[in-house]
């Protein structure tokens, strides 16, 4: 049996558990630093299996060394945001966490691919990188997959369309300047911008890019965890099961759409090897115009990192 192992087992961390579960593909260990917490959660998971019939170990932790040998590490430890705060104010606390859940782990699984979740995102995720000297193909921040999903059902409630009608692409940086983009996201194939009038259409733009802010002006202690879990169960079921999906992701750049040395949101294929491949659109002018400035807030973020940390 394959292993996940979910560092952080607070809503986004057990809830992955929870879609992971109910797809029977691994053994999945919760690790989280409050004691009691993660082996009661993944005890309570574990007696739910019984009654859906699926047969997988669940068990908490607050050791590391509970995360031995996995296949895939995913990290969801830190502190979500409150109603007033960007995603990026969490920095300092996150890389903190991030960088312990990233080093510790490393210790037990070495061959492990990396599902970053923690904000913000693509900062995290290149902090996992670098800190545990990975190679591009096993560390994926977890942004694009939610934000399309985002996408998809707004546009599914103002067309009454099927999600599975529903393709949309968002990439960039996982922050309010992410780009949605309209002209390739289609319904069977039409693009957004032939069928919805420009006004509906930018108004689902906008509202996916302040997607997570919506949802944490209204649950008010936390943020979003039913959709981005589920991200990260698609992620870990496309790595685990050898897939070769292509998903918008954020990945390492490497010269792709000129960006060098940051994480950013891509298309992205994934197996057994992790992030096999960054796949490229043809952009036009105004698209490579906002990705260029949604990469300009994330390389300052990561700059922001290293002046905290050694990388
Ligand atoms: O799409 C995305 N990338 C995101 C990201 C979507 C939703 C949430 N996103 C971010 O994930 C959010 O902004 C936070 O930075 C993380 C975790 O969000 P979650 O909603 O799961 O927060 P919780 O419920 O507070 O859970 C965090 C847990 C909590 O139980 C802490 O005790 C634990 O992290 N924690 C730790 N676990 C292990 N090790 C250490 N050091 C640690 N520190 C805190």
């Amino acid at each position: 049996m394959n292993k996940i192992s979910i560092i952080g087992a607070g809503m986004t961390g057990s809830t992955t558990a929870h879609w992971l579960a109910e797809r029977e593909l691994a053994d999945l260990v919760l690790v989280d630093v409050v004691e009691g917490m993660p082996q009661g959660k993944g005890l309570d998971l574990a007696e739910a299996l019984p009654i859906v019939n699926k047969d997988v170990e669940i068990v908490g932790s607050n050791d590391y060394a509970a995360t031995k040998n996995s296949d895939i590490v995913i990290i969801t430890a830190g502190l979500p945001r409150k109603p007033g705060m960007s995603r990026d104010d969490l920095l300092t606390a996150n890389a903190e966490i991030v960088g312990k859940a990233a080093t510790e782990t490393l210790k037990y699984a070495p061959d492990a691919i990396y599902i970053v979740l923690t904000n913000p995102l693509d900062t995290m995720a290149y902090l996992t990188m670098k800190l545990n000297k990975l190679p591009r193909e096993r560390v994926i921040g977890q942004a694009g997959i939610l934000d399309s999903a985002r996408m998809r059902a707004f546009v599914a409630m103002e067309t009454g369309v099927s999600v599975e009608n529903i393709q949309c692409y968002v990439l960039g940086g996982h922050g309010d300047e992410m780009v949605p983009l309209t002209r390739l996201s289609n319904i069977a194939g039409i693009s957004l911008k032939d069928y919805l009038p420009a006004d509906k259409l930018e108004a689902i733009v906008n509202r996916t890019r302040k997607g997570g802010g919506e949802i944490v002006n209204l649950l008010k202690t936390g943020s979003a965890y039913y959709a981005p879990a589920a991200a990260c169960a698609q992620m870990a079921e496309a790595i685990l099961k050898d897939k070769h999906l292509i998903v918008p992701c954020a990945a390492y750049m490497d010269g792709e759409y000129g960006l060098k040395d940051m994480f950013f949101g891509t298309q992205v294929q994934l197996g057994r090897k992790g992030m096999e491949k960054i796949v490229e659109y043809k952009l036009d002018a105004d698209e490579k115009a906002l990705l260029d400035k949604s990469a300009a807030s994330v390389k300052e973020m990561h700059e922001a990192l290293k002046k905290l940390v050694k990388i």
